[in-house]
Formats: C-alpha cells, sequence, structure tokens
C-alpha cells in the first residue's frame, strides 16, 4: 500500500508532545483519511525513536479489549501498544501527575510469555506459552486534547495511549486459576472505585493473547519470548490526581499498588 503520511514525521509530533507535557489535536484532524496500517507504522516509528534514545522494549499491551473501555472511548475493536522498560513503575512506587498531560490508571491482568507466540495460535497454545499471570495496573496519557474524541487511527499512532504500568509481584502459574472468573477490585484512597469479573476482558483475558498475536501477524510480527503483555483493561480508567493511593486487588492473583503525587 502506498504511504501517504509521513509517518517518522507524526512519529516526532506524538513524541515531542509527550515530552514536553503538551497535548496536541488528533492525528486525523489534519490526515482524515489515516489509515489503521498507517497508524501503526506512526506507533513503530515513535517506539524507534525511544529504543535509539536507549529505551528498550520489554512487551506489548492490548487496549479496548472491554465493552466498558470501547464505550467510554467511543471506539469499537481492540489494538495494542508497546511497552518498554521505562514505562514501569515499582510496584508501591509513585506516579508523578506533573509529569504527565492528564494520566488515569486502569485495573489489568498481565502475562510473561515464556514462548515465542505467532499467527493464528488457540487458547490453549496461548496459554501453554505463558510462564506466568498476575495482577497490573496501566497508566495511560493520551498526547490528544482533553483525552477524547480521537479515532481508532489516532489512538493506534500515539501508541494506544500507553505511558506506564506497575507490576504485581506475585507471578503465578497460568494454568493454576480460571482466568475468567476472578474479581477484579480497583480502589483509590480505600473506597472500592472500579470492579469487574476478569471475563470482562475479551470475555476472558487469555483471549487478548490471541488476538493480540492475530494483530502483530498483520504487522508481519510475532509476540518473543520473554514478552510482559497487559491483556487490557477490565474497567473504565480513573483520573489520576496528587495524593491518590490506588490498589488493585484480583482474586487469588494478588495487588498491585502505586500512589499519586
Ligand atoms: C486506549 C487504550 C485502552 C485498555 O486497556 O483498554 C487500554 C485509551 O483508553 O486511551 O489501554
Ligand atoms: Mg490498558
Amino acid at each position: 500500500m502506498t504511504q501517504t503520511v509521513d509517518a517518522q514525521a507524526l512519529a516526532l509530533e506524538l513524541d515531542s508532545a509527550r515530552l514536553e507535557r503538551r497535548e496536541v489535536p488528533p492525528l486525523t484532524n489534519a490526515h482524515a483519511g489515516l489509515s489503521l496500517s498507517e497508524a501503526y507504522a506512526i506507533q513503530e516509528a515513535g517506539i524507534r525513536l525511544r529504543v535509539r534514545r536507549g529505551e528498550q522494549v520489554v512487551g506489548l499491551k492490548m487496549g479496548l479489549t472491554s465493552e466498558a473501555k470501547r464505550k467510554q472511548m467511543n471506539l469499537d475493536s481492540p489494538v495494542y501498544g508497546v511497552l518498554t522498560d521505562r514505562m514501569r513503575v515499582a510496584a508501591d512506587g509513585v506516579v508523578r501527575v506533573g509529569e504527565g498531560i492528564h494520566p488515569k490508571i486502569e485495573p489489568e491482568i498481565a502475562f510473561r510469555m515464556k514462548r515465542e507466540l505467532s499467527g493464528k495460535v488457540t487458547r490453549d497454545e496461548a496459554l501453554d506459552a505463558c510462564e506466568s499471570v498476575f495482577a497490573a495496573m496501566e497508566i495511560l496519557d493520551s498526547r490528544y486534547r482533553d483525552f477524547k474524541y480521537f479515532s481508532l487511527p489516532d489512538v493506534v499512532a500515539d501508541n494506544a495511549s500507553s505511558a506506564l504500568y506497575v507490576l504485581g509481584t506475585a507471578e503465578h502459574p497460568p494454568r493454576a486459576f480460571d482466568l475468567t472468573r476472578l474479581q477484579m477490585t480497583m480502589s483509590v484512597n480505600g473506597e472500592p472505585a472500579h470492579s469487574a469479573r476478569s471475563d470482562a476482558i475479551s470475555g476472558d483475558p487469555v483471549l487478548s493473547l490471541v488476538q493480540l498475536c492475530e494483530l502483530l501477524a498483520q504487522r508481519g510480527q510475532v509476540l518473543p519470548a520473554g514478552s510482559i503483555v497487559l491483556a487490557g483493561a477490565a474497567t473504565v480508567a480513573h483520573m489520576l490526581r496528587p495524593g491518590d493511593q490506588v490498589r488493585l486487588h484480583v482474586e487469588s492473583l494478588g495487588e498491585v499498588a502505586v500512589s499519586a503525587a
């Protein structure tokens, strides 16, 4: 397909918005016909910029895998983004709201892959390729104005709004529990703020892995061994305010917490 946009230039635009903590208009304002494949090319160019500055790719995140999130963002299909080592916040660590644009936090389930997965795989093959499963939260921070009114290509180009993530420290064998029936509750300052059962994520968080492999295959890519994968949020995201103590409890998997400053 002929590329009608300059992926490198648009990646630079989003990258400087991120580094300068400044909102920009959605790319589709100026590039109405931006396609999903052009958007992934922009995302990839953005990740190359970060890798050139010394960041390491450590995994991927699925987004919009739950109905709650698709409704909140008014978008209708799952997308993926890339996670780097520098985006990781330590468990019980601090997220500085002022270092972002308008960060939000959301409850997730994560997997660590022991084997590479590629193309069309079954649920069992995906599960067999996992080393472990654990609780996690993602801190999103869209580079777009007001964190809203963007289209699927916009969000894909912006690395699916990814900013930071925090991983639970207790990792479990992937077949230890029925991953479709785990109660997830994210509390803010001690009060339950959002809860859902884990099957809110793709009907089964393992199916997020299956879908991720299919999306990667469309770009000629695989899910590498050793990757961390965030399966997508089970509920809508909470807008972070300085002082917030956020804790996610996932039945059987355990807890993960961060505070905002
Ligand atoms: C898009 C990213 C969604 C999830 O877990 O559903 C996402 C957004 O909400 O800006 O990461
Ligand atoms: Mg997410």
